[in-house]
């Protein structure tokens, strides 16, 4: 009998009511892999992904600080351990207003696929708090990670679940983190990534998630011979992965056009050069400041309140949020004839508007695939954590485009190989469910 991903859908949106971008991300793995499901009746019958869809642990917890006026605020800490079968637990922590139980369930299952992919062993699990970095003083947010760590601590640990950076937690954050952690657990260890080049960061994290989607986008051009070079790129968010998604675009000698923040886009039609591009991240990591102000201090137009993706250009990477590119920017995209759309962001692109790159054929790389630069060098830094190494820049900047050269080859041929060609999305999300399945199933009901 065929799997019914209806009756399957239904059971989750009941045990786990109120968590709409949860059942987004569990639909379109289910959705994808159907065909396993019908043709494994091993997996099917051993309950695989009822069990995948239920995290194996989560934690939820106070967080008590005093602000700068002396007055205690009080935010909501998670951890929410979702699969463990082929690794420790590894995901990032979002620190931004919106995060709730169900958008780190989203996240935490997706990192499931995505950490299956990177070939290295790692589990998923995603983490965070309500609490909004914005407008907070560095003492703040140090009271603040210090308190987050004061319960969390208890529950990581290098072989155990490994936290780092996502939206709102950078270098700044992870390093109030780990001070707090040493401190309360009494050991250096490799409990978190994304952490200083001095103190067991690894060369190249920081710049492994922008530079990987790219990566990930210059195989895709490469199996349809062509490349990002002399193209025109839309870039949205101007974080962590916009930064260096627009410094690997510099790189391969494409040219970025646009970046934006939650207040709006600008449009710089000559390309953010190299220099541009370190001004930026002047703004945005140093002064903290609005993407709007580039459009004052190069004489550019800056687009309140909106999204960049009307403008014309050849290729599109997301790298914001969630479901931040919708059905009538999708539609844009492919009235403008971008060629490729390769996601920086976890799940930024509504369902529909998939639906609609794939029908229209245009070029499209889901997050979990595109984006997993970023913890797969988490786990090179992981590596030389536990082997007392440090590698140097070319060394992992190397394995990162070998990382993904790997996991556009294995979504690739997992999307041929299922009746799919050229389908980004089932092939990542089979070739990842496949390998977490067959740990699942070797290590037997737990
Ligand atoms: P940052 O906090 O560094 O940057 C986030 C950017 O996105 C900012 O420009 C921010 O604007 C914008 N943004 C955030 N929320 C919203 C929103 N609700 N609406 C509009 N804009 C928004 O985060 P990262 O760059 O690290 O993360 C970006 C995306 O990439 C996320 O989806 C994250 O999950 C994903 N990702 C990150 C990885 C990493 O290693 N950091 C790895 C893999 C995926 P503003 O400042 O105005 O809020
Ligand atoms: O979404 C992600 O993959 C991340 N935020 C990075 C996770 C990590 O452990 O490096």
């Amino acid at each position: 009998m065929t799997y019914s991903v209806s009756a399957f859908m239904e059971q989750v949106a009941q045990r786990s009511p109120g968590e709409p971008e949860f059942h987004q991300a569990v639909q379109e793995v289910v959705e994808s892999i159907q065909p396993i499901l019908d043709a494994y009746p091993d997996i099917r019958d051993n309950s695989v992904m009822e069990r995948m869809v239920e995290p194996e642990r989560v934690i939820m917890f106070r967080v008590p600080w005093v602000d700068d006026a002396g007055k205690i605020q009080v935010n909501r800490g998670f951890r929410v351990e979702m699969n463990s079968a082929i690794g420790p637990y590894k995901g990032g922590l979002r620190f931004h207003p919106t995060v709730n139980l169900g958008i780190l369930k989203f996240l935490g299952f997706e990192q499931i696929f995505k950490n299956a992919l990177t070939t290295l062993p790692l589990g998923g699990g995603k983490g965070g708090s309500d609490f909004d970095p914005k407008g907070k003083s560095d003492n703040e947010v140090m009271r603040f990670c210090q308190s987050f760590m004061n319960e969390l601590w208890r529950h990581i640990g290098d072989r155990t679940d490994v936290p780092a950076g996502d939206i709102g937690v950078g270098s700044r954050e992870i390093g109030f983190l780990f001070g707090q952690y040493k401190k309360l657990a009494n050991q250096f260890s490799g409990v978190l990534t994304g952490k200083g080049h001095g103190w067991g960061g690894s060369l190249i994290r920081p710049e492994a998630t922008g530079y990987g989607t790219i990566y990930f986008a210059e195989e895709m051009l490469k199996a349809k011979d062509d490349s990002i070079y002399k193209k025109s790129c839309l870039v949205s968010g101007s974080g962590n992965v916009a930064q260096y998604a627009v410094e690997n675009i510099n790189r391969i000698g494409g040219k970025a056009v646009t970046l934006s923040d939650s207040g709006g886009y600008i449009y710089d039609k000559d390309g953010i050069d190299d220099e541009k591009l370190a001004w930026v991240k002047d703004l945005k990591n140093v002064r903290r400041g609005r993407i709007r102000d580039y459009a004052e201090r190069f004489g550019v137009d800056y687009f309140e309140g909106k999204r960049p993706w009307a403008v014309e250009a050849d290729c599109a990477f997301p790298c914001a949020t969630q479901n931040e590119l919708s059905l009538q920017d999708a539609k844009r995209l492919v009235s403008n004839n971008v060629i490729l759309v390769a996601e920086g962001a976890n799940m930024p692109t509504v369902p529909d508007g998939v639906r609609l790159f794939q029908d229209e054929g245009t070029l499209f790389g889901p997050g979990k695939a595109a984006n997993a630069g970023g913890v797969a060098t988490s786990g090179l830094e992981m590596s030389q954590n536990a082997g007392h190494a440090v590698w140097d820049r070319n060394t992992v900047d190397k394995k990162l485009r070998n990382i993904m050269v790997d996991i556009h080859k294995s979504c690739y041929q997992a999307a041929e190989a299922h009746g799919t060609p050229g389908n980004y999305v089932a092939g990542a999300n089979i070739a990842g469910f496949l390998k977490v399945a067959e740990a699942m199933l070797a290590q037997g009901v737990v």
